[in-house]
This record gives structure tokens, sequence and C-alpha cells, in this order.
């Protein structure tokens, strides 16, 4: 490893020597004296040069020749240049920036930058364009580590409950939810199917005896919109698991596991969220409300929005008007939709008891977007059959799906959860091209 201390490691050591390395942010180059702002993955620091402009070769010591060097290199530094220097630390209240101050003694460009083709406010085309750069921005790296907290977070509630990590394949020879959205590609002597969602797999693994189960994986949709919520891949958290009574007990897990995430960002980043972002990261309180997408349908209405097809989904400004609805009533960010129609649910989602017509299943809505797809899943083979023959599908095709209700499988349900879907949300951006690493969409598969 090259011997550098990390900027955020500066603050507790004493005076005295050290050596950082990183990114020049900016250089301010007085007559008498040079600054420059040097950033690494940790922080920022000020280093400090007292800018030595003649050099007498008769008179003058080893260490003007060294200081009119150094002072000849900070002037030709380019901004975003990866330098390493050395010099002395020095702790000093005036000091805006953190109260610290590194005088160098020595400077190496290691790395030098072109003139940057993109600034931070940039279109967001041109920033997607040149990403690298754009991450470096301290608000864009803020957010992968929002999103490194959330889930490890989601992970320890896992793990305490025993449940299993898991990594299904992306290869399919089937679609995985409805033939639309589909992508195929050749495999070999025959076609092949990137997986839409890892359903039928995280169900098989209730049959295997696995009980709880979670993955967080890649996902992929043929999806041709341009809207801002929808890419053609995306980060999908799943969760299943055995021994539910009702879409309620995956309600509750799901809950549970969005408190101690929204927890553990507000205690860790809340702070840096509401000065990069703006945003107050509430976590929610439990139980969240439900409302029926019946009930949803028609609070909208008297709102003034009618939904524009009674027998379809809630439509995206219905998920606004409900949101915003349950915000003023009840003070709450998230919002169940249950009740789902069977009629606008895929096959494997359970009928309810008495009444067909509708699905042990929910949506969950935070902020006024759909984040979240959960459900009872129907475990009882000829019913499954029944409901997918409903669906127009041929059990043919689901031969190997269907096999694992055939060996003796347990009551259960899961959810899937669009990871960039959360981030976008909680942190009020326009877009998940701004909280995915690399945005992938109808005419984007660069960088
Ligand atoms: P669904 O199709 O509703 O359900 O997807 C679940 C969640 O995944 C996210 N999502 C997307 N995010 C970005 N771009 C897309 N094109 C996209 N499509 C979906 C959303 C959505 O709520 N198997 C079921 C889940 C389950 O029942 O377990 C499923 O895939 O946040």
């Amino acid at each position: 490893m090259t011997a550098r201390t990390p900027v955020s490691q500066l603050a507790a050591l004493p005076d005295g020597p050290v050596t950082v390395a990183g990114w020049v942010e900016t250089v301010r180059d007085q007559k008498k004296v040079q600054f420059v702002i040097l950033r690494d993955e940790t922080g920022s620091v000020q280093l400090v040069n007292p800018a030595v402009r003649e050099l007498d070769p008769e008179t003058s010591d080893a260490a003007t020749a060294d200081a009119f060097a150094v002072t000849n290199e900070i002037s030709a530094l380019a901004h975003g240049s990866f330098i390493k220097a050395t010099g002395t630390l020095k702790h000093d209240e005036r000091v805006k920036l953190g109260g610290l101050e590194v005088k160098i003694e020595s400077l190496a460009v290691v790395s030098e930058a072109l003139e940057a083709p993109i600034a931070a406010d940039s279109s967001l085309d041109k920033r997607l364009d040149w990403r690298f750069l754009d991450l470096r921005q301290p608000k864009q790296n803020l957010i992968f580590r929002v999103q490194t907290t959330f889930l490890h977070a989601l992970r320890t509630v896992w793990v305490e409950k025993g449940f299993i990590e898991i990594h299904t394949p992306k290869l399919m020879a089937s679609a995985s939810e409805s033939r639309a959205e589909l992508f195929q590609l050749e495999y070999f002597e025959t076609v092949a199917y990137l997986a839409q969602s890892p359903q039928f797999f995280k169900q098989m693994a209730q049959s295997a005896g696995f009980g709880g189960i979670f993955e967080v994986g890649p996902a992929f949709r043929a999806d041709p919109s341009f809207t801002s919520r929808h890419a053609t891949e995306f980060t999908s958290i799943d969760s299943e698991f055995s021994w539910i009574d009702s879409h309620e007990d995956v309600m509750a897990l799901h809950e549970e596991l969005l408190v101690a995430g929204f927890q553990a960002i507000a205690d860790k980043h809340g702070d840096e969220i509401r000065e990069a972002f703006g945003v107050e990261v509430t976590v929610p309180s439990r139980p969240f409300p439900r409302v029926t997408l019946a009930d949803a349908k028609r609070i909208v209405a008297e709102r003034g929005y009618e939904v524009p097809r009674a027998d379809a989904d809630i439509d995206p400004e219905g998920e606004r008007q409900i949101s915003a609805y349950v915000k003023e009533e009840f003070g709450h960010e998230f919002v169940f939709l249950t009740d789902y129609d069977s009629s606008i649910r895929p096959f494997y989602h359970m009928r309810r008891e008495g009444d067909p017509s509708v699905t042990n299943s929910y949506d969950l809505i935070f902020n006024g977007v759909e984040i979240s797809t959960g459900a009872q899943r129907e475990h009882r083979i000829d019913v499954l059959e029944a409901q997918a023959r409903d669906k127009g599908l041929e059990p043919e095709e689901l031969a190997f799906y269907l096999d694992f209700f055939r060996y003796g499988v347990p009551p259960h349900g899961g959810f899937g959860m669009g990871l960039a879907r959360v981030l976008m949300l909680l942190l009020g951006e326009s877009s998940i091209r701004e909280t995915t690493y690399l945005f992938r969409g109808p005419t984007r598969l660069l960088p």
C-alpha cells in the first residue's frame, strides 16, 4: 500500500510530518502564497505553500530551490490531477476547511488530468456520459455511501433472522414476470432470456427448505420508456420466506427492514444528507398506513383526480395523489396499497379465500412512487396451474417452476424492491439515473 494518511484521519494526528494523496479540487495561485485543496475519498484538506517566484542559483540554498520547484509545480497543476504531497500538518482554527493545513515540502503529480469535460451544473445526460468524473463530486459519492449503509442494515436484519443469501441465475429459459419487457438473446443453439426478477427461484428456495432468503441483484426489463423511474437494468432487493399466514406477514418484514435501513442512514448520514440534498431523513413509524387499491382510487377521485383506467393499477399521478393524502392525514411517507385485483396481478399471487377477485398482495408507495411489490404466493399446485391457465399461460412452459409445488412446499410470500427508487425518493432526487451507479436505458449502454 502507498504510505499516505487518508484526509479524514488528519484531525486526529498531532502537528508534524504527513503524506496525503488525492485529486486537485482547486488551486489558488497568489503571488506570495499558494493554496491547493486536495480531496481523497474521505474528505478535503488545504495544502499551503509560501510561493518562491525567483531563484538565484548562486545564492539560494537547497530549501529555497525545493520551494521554487514546488511553486512552479503548483502553478502548473491541472484541476482533477491526482497528486501526492508530503509536508507538515498544522492544526489552525482559522483555516475554514476543518481547521487544518498541510505546508507542502514536496509534491508529485501521480496522474495528470485533462481539462474536465463536465461541471457540476452540466446536463444530466452529459454527466452520465462522464459518470466517473460526475461521481467524484462529494454529493454523488454520498449516494453510494448511503446505499452501502442501507444494504448493510437490511442484511443485518436478515442475518439475525437466519435468512440465507442466494444468487439466482440471470440467464433463463423462460420469462420470469410477463412476456412483455423481456430481453431475448442468442444462446448457442437456442435462445435465452434475461431474468426480469428472481421470482421463480426465490420461491424455489421455499420448496428447497431454505426458509427465509434474500437477494440483492440485477433484474432486466426491456422497457422502452424514458421515465425517471424506469431502467432496463436495475438492482432488485428481494426477500421470500415461509410459514406466513397472509401478505400481512410480508408487510411486517418489509416495514422492519425499512425502519432498520432508514434508522441506520439517519444515524450515520442524516447531517450530510441535510447539507448536500436539503432533505431530512425520517425514520418511518410502524405500522405503515394501509389503504386498499379500491379505496385509494376513491380517495384520489374525491381529491379531483380520476385514475385513467378504473380496471387497471393506479397510475403514477394516482400514486402521487394517494401519497399526498396519506402524508396529510397520517403524516407518513409510506403507504401500502393492498387488495389488488386478480386481473392485474401475476398468476403466482394468492387470491383471497372467499373472494378470488382480489389477491393477497400489495404495492408499497414511498413519497409518491411505487418502490415495491409483495404478495403471498399460491402454493397449492392445482390452484396455481388453474391461475396460470386463467392468465393464458401454458403450464408446459412453466413445468420447471410448477414442479417446485409438487413435492411439498410451505405457505410463503415475499417482495421485490427497486434499490435506486428507494434512494431517489429518500434523497429527493428527480431520477433513478442519479441514484444508479451506471444507468442503463433504451438509448444508454455506455459507459
Ligand atoms: P415488480 O415488477 O413490481 O415486482 O418489481 C418490483 C420493484 O422493482 C422495481 N422495478 C424497477 N426499477 C427500475 N426500473 C424498472 N424498469 C423497474 N421495474 C421494476 C420497482 C418495483 O416496485 N417479482 C415481483 C416482486 C415480488 O412479488 O416479490 C416483481 O418483480 O421498485
